[in-house]
């Protein structure tokens, strides 16, 4: 059995749970937030057997988008921040983040 992390934009997420569930698989979905934008997005953890896996992964990245998105760097520290002008940074958000682990045991008590 493996469990699937798979981080994605707030905005696939529904389609992304509908899709999994679909296709049966089982889905927890959490709140998460990047590091690196800061911004809110959407971790899911599905519990899959193996031969499922590919499965998976194949209705992960069919219902994830990729996008992309301006970021404001942040001012230097302790620099001079008067001759400072910021360029606004386009970084690529994913589609899918995806973790696949494997799972030494699986109870439901
Ligand atoms: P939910 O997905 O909201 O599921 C609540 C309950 O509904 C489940 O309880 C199960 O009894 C039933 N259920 C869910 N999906 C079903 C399906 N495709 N067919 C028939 N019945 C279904 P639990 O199995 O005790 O699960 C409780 C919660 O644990 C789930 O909430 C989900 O958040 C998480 N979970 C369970 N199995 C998971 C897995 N393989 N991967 C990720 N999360 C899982
Ligand atoms: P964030 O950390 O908010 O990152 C959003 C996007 O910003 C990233 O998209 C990437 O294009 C860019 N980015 C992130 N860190 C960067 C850096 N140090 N320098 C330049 N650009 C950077 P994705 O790579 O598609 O990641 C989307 C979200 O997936 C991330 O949101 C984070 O929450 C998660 N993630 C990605 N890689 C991860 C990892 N190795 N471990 C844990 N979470 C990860």
């Amino acid at each position: 059995m493996k469990l699937i992390m798979a981080v994605v934009q707030d905005k696939d997420s529904n389609r992304l749970v509908n899709a999994l569930g679909e296709g049966n698989f089982r889905t927890t979905k959490l709140a998460s937030t990047g590091g690196f934008l800061k911004e809110g997005n959407t971790t899911l953890m599905v519990g899959c057997e193996d031969e499922k896996l590919d499965s998976a992964l194949a209705i992960i990245k069919d219902n994830c988008s990729q996008r992309e998105q301006m970021v404001a760097p942040i001012s230097p520290m302790g620099g001079n921040a008067d001759s400072y002008i910021p360029q606004p940074v386009k970084v690529e958000v994913g589609g899918a983040t995806v973790f696949v682990l494997p799972i030494e045991s699986y109870f439901q008590f």
